[in-house]
């Protein structure tokens, strides 16, 4: 193995703990990248001045002399020289495949259009109220992320809890999950797949190798296509049967549920929204898989305050409130977050939505957009294309940056309305990412006076 030739195709985070990890095992490789400076590059010439680094379009005639491309989320398997590789026999993986090759313990694995961050952070919670140390990372961004392979070169964990994309799965032949789920399947990255089968199909391929296949009752797409040797534990909204996680009535009170057993009041959870049931009964079936005891998972649940850009509450000014839903960078998202504040408030809403919309279909907004939103300002690039699939359902304004956009919402806001940024589009137009978006965001609202 230490003679293979490898190179390490990207140099973002995933290169450069690729690189790091390489090196930790002494083995060698060599870098590429399509831009001529990417992020990561200072820090890479810093750390490694003697490896081989070649920027600017992708070399096909050196991606096929490797024996081995670790290529990054980021760049697509798609892509023609990469193509071009792997038809030459060039093995291709990702960091993923590497951590599940070198490491024994534990791994939870998280994929979904929606609410993988959420779900793996409670699941963490969850396991160190029960004692365990815990390794989190993989896709997961902000205060604990931590790409995968980053983990491995830390003290070992009783367990690792992976929140995984649907482009680190199309690089991880094996994966071998103690349990694994598709939390659900909309729209999303219809830019990089051919057709949602394509997306579906790589979200599938969490469940190779697994033992425990965690299934959303609510989501016939989170179901595995090929279920055998898997022990299957399902979760959904509704009143559960024997054996599953879902939701009971007892005297007009909701609870979270094993079966016909009540396990804790909705009211108790900090997080709002029936996404956020969803994400807590998945958190629940996921901690049970690894054998995590009911009462610490019960604890974890009263206590976990979400994550900041999902459906964040900010600020109340004049009666209204400001929410920042940042993280919201798919129709599904925003479809949800307009639902959940939809139903919270007296008033309506003004949305403030657009950017980046990865080749979305909008109009499928229409049905909670005439229920819940008086205006939507639109921002970003793409924000004539979303306006035209929604024109038919609610009034439109542009505006030319986000402070410009809140300055609108606040405007036309009444007590008792509240003002959502949850942009179903991706932030790269404008911002350098959702949380830089959802800073301005508060910034801007923190500002109002
Ligand atoms: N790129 C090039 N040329 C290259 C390499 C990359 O143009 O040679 C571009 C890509 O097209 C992409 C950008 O650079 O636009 C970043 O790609 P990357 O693969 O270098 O990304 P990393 O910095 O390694 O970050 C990735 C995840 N990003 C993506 O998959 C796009 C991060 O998820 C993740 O936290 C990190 O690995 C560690 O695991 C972020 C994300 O936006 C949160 N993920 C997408 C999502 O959640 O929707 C999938
Ligand atoms: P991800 O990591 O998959 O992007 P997050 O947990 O960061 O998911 O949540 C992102 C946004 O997706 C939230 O702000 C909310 O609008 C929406 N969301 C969260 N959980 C769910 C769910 N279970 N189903 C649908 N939408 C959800």
């Amino acid at each position: 193995m230490a003679h293979l030739h490898r190179i390490i195709v990207g140099l973002g985070t995933t290169g450069l703990s690729c690189a790091r990890y390489l090196r930790s095992k002494n083995l060698a490789f060599e870098v590429i990248d399509s831009r001529q400076s990417p992020p990561g590059l200072a820090q890479f010439q810093a750390e490694f001045p003697e490896v081989a680094l070649t920027l600017g379009e992708f070399s096909q005639t050196l991606l096929c002399q490797a024996d081995e491309l670790l290529l990054s989320p980021g760049v697509s398997v798609q892509t023609p020289a990469i193509k071009a590789a792997a038809e030459a026999g060039v093995r291709i993986v990702g960091d993923i495949a590497l951590f599940s090759e070198a490491q024994e313990q534990p791994v939870v694995a998280v994929t979904g259009s929606n609410g993988k961050s959420t779900v793996v952070t409670l699941l963490a919670m969850m396991a160190r109220q029960a004692g365990l140390s815990v390794g989190l990372g993989g896709n997961l961004d902000g205060a604990e992320a931590s790409p995968a392979l980053d983990l491995l070169r830390q003290d070992p964990k009783d367990v690792y809890i992976l929140e995984l994309s649907s482009f680190q799965l199309e690089t991880t032949p094996h994966l071998a999950a103690k349990a694994a789920v598709i939390l659900n399947v909309s729209d999303d990255h219809m830019d990089r797949y051919a057709n949602k089968h394509e997306y579906e199909a790589a979200k599938q391929r969490i469940f190779l190798g697994a033992e425990n296949a965690i299934v959303n009752k609510d989501d016939a797409a989170s179901q595995p296509w090929n279920s055998q040797g898997l022990a299957i534990s399902h979760f959904g909204l509704e009143i559960p049967n024997a054996g599953e996680w879902g939701v009971v009535q007892k005297n007009e009170t909701s609870f979270l549920a094993f079966g016909n057993e009540a396990l804790l009041d909705i009211k108790s959870l900090k997080v709002a929204g029936k996404h956020n049931i969803a994400n807590a009964l998945a958190a629940l079936a996921l901690g049970e898989a690894i054998g995590l005891p009911r009462e610490a998972m019960l604890s974890a649940l009263t206590t976990f305050p979400g994550l900041p850009h999902r459906c964040q509450w900010l600020r109340r000014v004049h009666g209204v409130d400001y929410y920042n839903d940042s993280k919201g960078t798919n129709v599904g998202a925003s479809i949800v977050a307009i639902e959940s504040l939809g139903e919270l408030i007296k008033g309506k809403l003004i949305l403030i939505a657009g950017g980046v919309d990865k080749g979305a279909d909008f109009s499928i907004m229409a049905p909670v957009l005439e229920t819940f939103v008086k205006l939507a300002v639109l921002i970003g690039r793409d924000a004539k294309n979303m306006a035209a699939a929604m024109k038919n359902s609610i009034e439109i304004v542009f505006a030319n940056s986000l402070q410009e956009a809140v300055a609108i919402a606040a405007q036309n806001a009444n007590e008792g309305d509240a003002v959502l940024l949850s942009p179903a589009c991706a932030s790269f137009d404008m911002f350098n990412d959702f949380t830089h978006r959802g800073r301005v965001f508060s910034e801007t609202v923190e500002a109002l006076s």
